[in-house]
């Protein structure tokens, strides 16, 4: 369904000004400018490393040990990387008691949590926590990274303190299921929404690409913010084609 007509970016701000709920989707885009990878396009994890070799269950149950060393790697990338001016103004934006405003991550960086944004839905998970693989035992590494207490580079794979069974990434892998509670809030908001914000992602990643189409046809008013044209542009009321964070605090400005 093509957009009927393209909004301004003033147009957009009225818009958000008058919503009482805004859901904004992020992807990569929006941490790219903290100096975080993104997965595809130039640059991207995707070009660099094999998916099916380090993001599935099948590549961590064959060795378990470099995916590990995969992991600890980008989270010792991340420690270096701040939240930018994109992150800041969503946080700010979302303690304005006039509007609901709901973030939606596909993002396992934490960097809106580290902006200071209350419970963002994470739906592709944390890279900063770890999950076991048998009963599902969580532990929150941030303090040890923060602190940097950083495994050795050659440190076996963690252990699960309840089951001594591996812990792995708790992040999404490709095929597996996406949490049934955080993606069903995912899509009540969406259909809920006024204005929906789809901020720096390549929307080619299902089910999540499915978000903003939930919105759409729930009346959303639906803005893009990319570098580039993607599968939702033309769907979308307008598309903002400059970075995440220069254009999101204009938005909210
Ligand atoms: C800027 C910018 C700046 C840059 N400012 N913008 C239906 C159809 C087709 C396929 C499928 C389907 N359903 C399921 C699938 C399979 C698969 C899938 O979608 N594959 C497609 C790739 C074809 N999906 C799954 O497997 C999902 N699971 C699932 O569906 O399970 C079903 C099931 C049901 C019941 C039982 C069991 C299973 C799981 C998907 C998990 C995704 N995981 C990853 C890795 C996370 C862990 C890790 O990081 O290691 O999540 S993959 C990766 O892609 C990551 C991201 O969250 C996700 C999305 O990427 P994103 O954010 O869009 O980044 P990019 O790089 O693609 O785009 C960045 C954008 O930013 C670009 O557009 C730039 O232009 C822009 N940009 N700088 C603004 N400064």
């Amino acid at each position: 369904m093509p957009a009927k007509s393209r909004l301004s970016i003033d147009e957009v701000r009225h818009r958000l000004a008058d919503a009482a709920s805004v859901v904004v989707l992020t992807g990569a885009g929006i941490s790219a400018e903290s100096g975080v990878p993104t997965y595809r396009g130039t640059g991207g994890l995707w070009k660099n490393f094999r998916a099916q070799d380090l993001a599935t269950l099948e590549a961590f149950d064959r060795d378990p040990a470099l995916v590990w060393g995969w992991y600890r790697n980008r989270r010792r990338a991340l420690l270096d990387c701040k939240p930018n001016p994109a992150h800041r103004a969503l946080a700010a934006a979302a303690v304005n008691p006039e509007r609901e405003l709901i973030v939606i991550t596909q993002n396992i960086d934490g960097l809106h949590t580290i902006a200071g944004l209350a419970d963002p839905l994470e739906i592709h998970g944390n890279i900063w926590r770890e999950k076991c693989v048998r009963c599902r035992h969580r532990v929150d590494r941030t303090a040890d990274y923060t602190a940097r207490r950083v495994p050795a580079e050659d440190a076996p794979p963690p252990k699960c303190p309840g089951c001594d069974d591996l812990l792995r990434p708790d992040v999404v892998w490709f095929g597996e299921q996406l949490d049934p509670l955080l993606l069903d809030s995912a899509f009540r908001a969406a259909e809920a929404c006024d204005v929906m914000l789809v901020v720096g992602t390549s929307c080619e990643v299902h089910p999540a690409a499915l978000i903003p189409l939930v919105a759409r046809k729930a009346g959303a008013c639906l803005v893009e913010i990319n570098l580039e044209p993607t599968p939702l542009t033309e769907r979308c009321d307008a598309s903002l084609f400059a970075p995440a964070g220069q254009t999101v605090p204009e938005l909210f400005g």
